[in-house]
């Protein structure tokens, strides 16, 4: 069975829709493995997102995910990644599909609602950086 990170990013945790966000993955076939509500410091923010550290936006990224609380979730079931993705949306809301995620719960790119991992591989590197295998179940 595969699996794949989700963050609910600080945008929609402020705006109460942490629930709403988790059905949608459990109506979509996606096991909610593990589940944390925690604030990520600035180096937490700028390890996990390493990859775009040469983006213009990095900083403004940075800022946003430790603005607040977010919670962060192992999803699991078959194809969960892509899954996931399809659920998300666009990373543009404005360009999100309608029923999406981001089309139903996020404002702008900066403040887009959620993060899923973009493949199988770096799934299993986002779900050790917050969860140990104990976690999951
Ligand atoms: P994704 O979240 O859909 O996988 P990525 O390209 O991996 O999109 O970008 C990571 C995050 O960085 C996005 O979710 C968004 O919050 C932010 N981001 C991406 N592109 C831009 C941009 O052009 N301007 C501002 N923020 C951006
Ligand atoms: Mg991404």
């Amino acid at each position: 069975m595969e699996r794949t990170l989700s963050i609910i990013k600080p945008d929609a945790v402020a705006k109460g829709v942490i629930g709403k966000i988790l059905d949608r993955f459990e109506s979509n076939g996606l096991r909610i493995a593990a589940t944390r509500k925690l604030e990520l410091s600035r180096k937490d923010a700028e390890a996990f997102y390493a990859i775009h550290s040469e983006r213009p936006f990095f900083n403004d990224l940075v800022d946003f995910m430790t603005s607040g609380p977010v919670v962060v979730s192992v999803l699991e079931g078959e194809e969960a990644m892509q899954k996931n993705r399809d659920l998300m949306g666009a990373t543009n809301p404005q360009e999100a599909a309608a029923g999406t995620i981001r089309a139903d719960f996020a404002e702008n790119i900066d403040a887009n609602a959620v993060h899923g991992s973009d493949s199988v591989e770096n799934a299993a590197i986002e779900i050790s950086f917050f969860f140990a295998d104990r976690d999951i179940s």
